[in-house]
């Protein structure tokens, strides 16, 4: 299908699908295996400007949007979930900056943050606050010009590995939602520290740790947006990069596809090559079709988000939600159709079922998105109702 994409676009797709196949895919065996982070991927995005897609030219960016970024994701996401999230997850933690921070705090942070220099890293869960996001515990406490935060952050991807750290924490418990702020926090900050880090299923290239804030004192200006804002910037940063995760569950469908049809071609069982069998066809037929939905709605969603249309929550939570069902799904049958191989790990569909299963969780479980729609569709049909 043709997309109608730009000459530049195509030249970013391109891009990234050269990154993928010839630095990622030969790795990525090792990579998962080791539970390494991608050091020198990370150092090849950087040198091909990738770090910057998303970032204005003001600040050292390419200026594009977030369908340039879904492209480039998806490329990634093609070859290793493990590499395109610790690729992805910059844009996450740069959300809260490029939404709601000063041009001081722009100018600061972003130059470095395009060119690939400093990677950042997004900190809102907590041990008792996953889909409950305002149930968090972590405080910041205003003394003199300084916050003082306290607390530990949970599943923190890059944790460790970045430099710049945007954090939500609680300044008055009494406001509920409306007494979380966000913060900006550098590594190296006395008081902050790194703890347990995870060993996990899937995306093992990725790192994922705790952060532990200990009477850690930061300037006031960084402060993200105004006091009482956190939930907000939370929220429409999770807006903003939740279709970058649908475009991982549409990469790594794409991925899982073709290497089931690359095997089916030569596997030959009852004297014909599988590929020929009803069974074979109408799964693949299912999973080509559900490949063109998810990127049908991906690359709209991403247009209208790039378009500044302000209400993307149902969007956003649609795109993820589909295209992340569907790569569960499509690399689960992947491993189906190759049978006994798939389930080894001479063959990458064993790692892509594994890498699959976090899109489904993290950003927003699939029901939590399943419930920003729903809230949605009820909001609609009052508003029209009147
Ligand atoms: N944009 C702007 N404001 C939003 C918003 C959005 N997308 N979503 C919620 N808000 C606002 C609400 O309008 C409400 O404001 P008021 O108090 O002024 O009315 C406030 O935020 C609280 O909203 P709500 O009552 O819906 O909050 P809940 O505690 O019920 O939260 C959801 C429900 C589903 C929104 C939230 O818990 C969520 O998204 N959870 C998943 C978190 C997540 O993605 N975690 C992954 C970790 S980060 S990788």
């Amino acid at each position: 299908m043709d997309y109608f994409l730009t000459e530049e676009q195509v030249m970013i797709r391109d891009l990234a699908r050269q990154i993928a196949e010839e630095k990622i895919v030969p790795v990525r065996g090792e990579l998962d295996e080791n539970g390494e982070f991608p050091w020198e991927i990370m150092k090849v995005l950087a040198q091909s400007d990738l770090f910057g897609l998303f970032i204005p030219e003001e600040y050292g960016g390419l200026g594009k949007g977030c369908l340039e970024l879904c492209i480039a994701v998806e490329e990634l996401s093609r070859a290793c979930v493990g590499v395109s999230t610790s690729y992805a997850a910059n844009a996450l933690g740069t959300y809260p900056l490029l939404l709601f921070g000063t041009d001081a705090q722009k100018q600061k942070f972003l130059p470095e943050i395009a060119t690939g220099k400093k990677l950042v890293a997004f900190g809102l869960t907590e041990a008792n606050a996953g889909s409950d996001a305002s149930g968090i515990q972590t405080t910041a406490k205003l003394d003199k010009n300084e916050y003082v935060l306290n607390g530990t952050k949970q599943w923190i991807t890059n944790g460790s590995v970045a430099d710049v750290y945007t954090i939500i924490a609680i300044t008055d418990r009494a406001k509920g939602p409306r007494g979380a702020s966000a913060f900006v926090v550098e590594k190296g900050t006395p008081g902050f520290t790194f703890g347990k880090k995870e060993n996990k299923m899937g995306i093992r290239a990725s790192i994922t740790t705790e952060l532990v804030f200990d009477n850690c004192r930061i300037p006031k200006e960084n402060v993200i947006g105004k006091e009482g804002m956190g939930f907000i910037v939370a929220m429409k940063t999770l807006d903003s990069s939740r279709t970058g995760v649908g475009a991982q569950g549409l990469g790594i469908a794409q991925g899982a596809y073709e290497e089931a049809v690359k095997f089916a071609r030569k596997r030959v069982q009852f004297g014909h090559p599988v590929i020929s069998f009803q069974a074979i066809q109408h799964m693949l037929a299912d999973m080509a079709t559900g490949i063109e939905a998810a990127r049908a709605l991906i690359y709209s969603v991403a247009r209208y988000i790039d378009s500044g249309a302000k209400e993307v929550s149902k969007v956003s939570a649609m795109a993820k939600c589909f295209a992340t069902d569907l790569g569960m799904k499509v690399t689960t049958d992947a491993v189906q159709i190759m049978g006994g191989s798939g389930y080894m790990k001479e063959y990458p569909v064993e790692k892509m079922m594994r890498d699959a299963k976090i899109l489904q969780i993290y950003e927003g479980t699939n029901q939590i998105q399943r419930n920003v729609i729903g809230q949605e569709i009820i909001k609609e049909f009052a508003r029209n109702s009147k």
